[in-house]
């Protein structure tokens, strides 16, 4: 095999300048003028004008564009049957009012890198894709990533059809109206094993990076999360008259849960995090009937998680005996540990020169439930303020430049032997 090349990262030249220009034409796409916030929905108008995008970015290049049969895209160079393929890319979905890099970063990065990787002049001798993975933060529907839990059978057709947004839509219906076929949801084993390694540069959503003086990491393990639905029900009435002792006020037991999560993260060093409510009749001069709120919790073993969310729940049933409310409690979503294979890290670790960090994370990814099926590995790039999930997630641009720079090399390293 050839020498391996200076990584391109260490050099810091060579500006792919392929990435700014995706960067500028993708930033308006579902961008709040309000807030500077992104709200790119799952099979809406704007995850819509994503995968316009991520199309005519495949079709410009040459490069074969499918639509796999869960809604993820894909962009091939080399023969996509062939089989032990480098598969990188992320997702272009958001969450709620979220940043410009969570997702689209490693999406676009993905192209610069394959542009740089063909200035280059780069032999491959491996089919190269590029994806983008639909509905990973499960924004709309309640389970964060869809198209990758569906691909790896990790969540099935029935379970996935039972699926709703806030307006009642299941997930077929809103695939359909988005011109897919529901139909032909479900796991996709023989797509995955044509996979040889998959690699997905995603923004850090914390300081490591930063505290470090690092623009690049690989990530080690992300910690095991769920999703945890409480149901509240108490009596609603009237905000005026009705005397404090007569009342069965469901949000009040929210409340003490709410206090609960954070006091029990805290001893347990979790982390547990109410972000979500509904609740009805949502009357500002009515005692609520029903407070619905979503707990998301994670951390970095299973016993400890554990331990938080028995606590959780055990606090709030107390609260909910005490003021006359009942309780029901659903795990909507679970994804266990994922330790990242140690030989592509270590190979990732190689290619950048082998003094990369090496980082777990709290954060989800597609990258994670692909792990179970694909040997899989992440590139981190740094982000100042560690804010993600927010208008103000930021990367500077010379830190970006420096991703795509690892992920070509990274790439070309494990395409080209
Ligand atoms: O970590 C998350 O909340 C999501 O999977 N990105
Ligand atoms: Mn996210
Ligand atoms: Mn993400
Ligand atoms: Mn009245």
């Amino acid at each position: 095999r050839p020498a391996t090349p200076a990584p391109a990262a260490a050099r810091g030249g060579g500006r792919p300048t392929s990435f700014h220009a995706m960067w500028d034409e993708l930033r308006p796409v579902g961008r709040h003028a309000d807030s500077g916030g992104y709200r790119r929905f799952a099979w809406t108008g704007a995850d819509a004008d994503c995968r316009a995008w991520f199309r005519a970015q495949a079709e410009s290049r040459g490069l074969a564009y499918e639509v796999d049969r869960n809604g993820n895209q894909w962009a091939w160079l080399g023969d996509p049957l062939a089989g032990d393929a480098v598969v990188t890319g992320s997702h272009l979905d958001s969450v709620p009012d979220g940043g410009a890099f969570d997702g689209p970063l490693g999406v676009v990065s993905s192209f610069a890198a394959l542009d740089e990787l063909r200035a280059r002049g780069a032999a491959l001798t491996r089919p190269l894709a590029i994806t983008n993975f639909g509905d990973e933060e499960g924004a709309r529907f309640g389970l964060a990533c869809v198209g990758s839990r569906l691909a790896a059978g990790q969540l099935t057709k029935e379970k996935a059809y039972e699926l709703r947004d806030a307006d009642g839509t299941t997930l077929p219906q809103a695939m359909e109206r988005a011109g897919y076929d529901p139909q032909a949801i479900g796991a996709d084993p023989e797509r995955l094993a044509r996979i040889g390694a998959f690699v997905e540069l995603h923004v850090e959503q914390g300081r490591a990076l930063d505290l470090s003086g690092d623009r690049v990491g690989i990530a080690s393990a992300i910690w095991p999360h769920g999703r945890w639905r409480f149901d509240f029900h108490g009596e609603a009435n009237h905000a005026g008259t009705t005397r404090l002792v007569d009342r069965r006020d469901p949000m009040l037991t929210y409340a003490e849960t709410v206090l609960a999560a954070r006091r029990e993260a805290a001893l347990a060093g979790a982390v547990a995090t109410f972000g979500k409510i509904s609740v009805e009749p949502n009357g500002v001069n009515a005692i609520p009937s029903l407070v619905r709120g979503w707990l998301d919790s994670r951390a970095a073993d299973q016993a400890t998680l554990d331990t938080v969310v028995t606590a959780v729940e055990k606090a709030a049933r107390e609260q909910a005996e005490r003021e006359g409310v009942s309780l029901d409690v659903v795990r909507e979503s679970f994804t266990p540990v994922v330790e990242f294979e140690h030989a592509l890290r270590d190979e990732l670790n190689r290619i950048l020169g082998g003094a990369v960090p090496v980082l777990g994370t709290g954060a989800g990814h597609d990258a994670g439930i692909l792990s179970a099926a694909v040997p899989t590995a992440m590139l981190f790039v740094r982000n100042p303020t560690g804010v993600s999930h927010s208008p103000r997630e930021f990367a500077a641009e010379d830190d970006c430049v420096a991703g795509v720079l690892a992920l070509a090399d990274v790439l070309e390293g494990l395409a080209c032997r």
